[in-house]
């Protein structure tokens, strides 16, 4: 008999903050028992284009980017904090310097779960000056923000505690995901059981890259697109070039997806995903062109629905 989630008992809970906090994995710390998790909702990838929509609008109206120290970033924060304070989330903005500019990172804490296993979800909100950053990175900011706003939907009340983050000056060197982490207490450092990372996930020509870091969250995305029929390839292009190197350096279990940037797609990849062999997953990588028009729908639902997959997943 499967019992609720709900139904946990006081020792698995014990034994998971234990297993956490002495840097075990996700999975090895979720408690044994023999429950139903509860399935993720589809996230409407209408809902994800029209945030994309809003992020376009935000660039066009502010000198075409949304650029750390620029106008258009401080927009694009206020756009995700409304919707976020509207749906019940306790946001906070995290100031910082960098380049002599102030940049701003948006926390947003769901009420309620255990704050001793903290499940954190982020994506960098900033684009390069060059261009609207709709694929860098409106489509990882957009997929969390309606993954969050499900969250409040559905009125989840996972086991875990759920934090979603919106960093700034990722584009000047992981700035703003690196001042957090920096600025954490090293008893809050240890709460977080782990970071999901997504930055590039809509790429024109996409690929299915799944994270390599910690094999519990890389099995979570990897499991979900086999459930799909999708193949997935291990992520080599980045390799920390994105905000879980911060996490991953402090001890923190990371993970993530992307769907490619500058580097060429094979006939081989081509074969099983589809798409343009000897062509870029994304020919408008760091460009004015990183617009609307540059996003694959199907790419992006996919994997606004692996991140709603993994939340629920990791934070039962
Ligand atoms: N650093 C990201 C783009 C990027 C390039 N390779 C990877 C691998 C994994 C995540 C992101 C990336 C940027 O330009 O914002
Ligand atoms: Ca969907
Ligand atoms: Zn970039
Ligand atoms: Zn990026």
């Amino acid at each position: 008999m499967k019992l609720p989630v709900s139904w946990r008992t006081s020792a698995a809970a014990a034994v998971a903050t234990a297993t956490l906090l002495t840097g075990g994995s996700i999975a090895d710390a979720a408690p044994k028992a023999d429950v139903e998790a509860a399935a993720a909702p589809d996230i409407p990838v209408a809902n994800v284009k029209a945030h994309l929509t809003q992020l376009q609008s935000i660039a066009t109206a502010n000198g075409g980017n949304r650029a750390h120290g620029r106008p258009g970033y401080k927009a694009s924060l206020d756009y995700v904090k409304a919707k976020l304070d509207a749906a019940g989330y306790t946001t906070a903005i995290q100031q910082f310097t960098s380049s002599g500019r102030t940049g701003y990172n948006l926390i947003a804490d769901w009420p309620g779960g255990d704050t001793n296993q903290v499940v954190m979800v982020g994506s960098h909100l900033d684009s390069v000056s060059s261009g609207p950053g709709i694929n860098d990175n409106g489509s990882g900011s957009a997929a969390i923000l309606e993954t969050a706003l499900a969250v409040s939907r559905a009125g989840y009340q996972p086991t875990k505690h759920l934090r979603f983050a919106w960093w700034g000056a990722e584009e000047l060197g992981i700035v703003g995901s690196r001042y957090y982490v920096n600025n954490l207490s090293s008893a809050n450092r240890a709460k977080i059981s782990g970071y999901l990372n997504f930055d590039m996930i809509g790429s024109p020509n996409p690929g299915y890259f799944v994270y390599d870091d910690d094999p519990a969250i890389e099995k979570t995305f990897k499991d979900y697109y086999a459930g799909l029929g999708v193949a997935t390839e291990i992520e080599t292009e980045g390799d920390g070039r994105s905000d879980h190197a911060p996490f991953k350096s402090a001890g923190v279990p990371v993970g993530g997806l992307f769907t490619g940037a500058s580097r060429t797609k094979t006939a081989a990849q081509a074969a099983k995903w589809g798409g343009t062999s000897g062509q870029s997953f994304d020919r408008c990588y760091h460009s004015s062109c990183d617009t609307t028009s540059n996003i694959n729908d199907t790419a992006l639902d996919r994997n606004s629905d692996a991140v709603a997959h993994a939340v629920w997943e990791l934070s039962e």
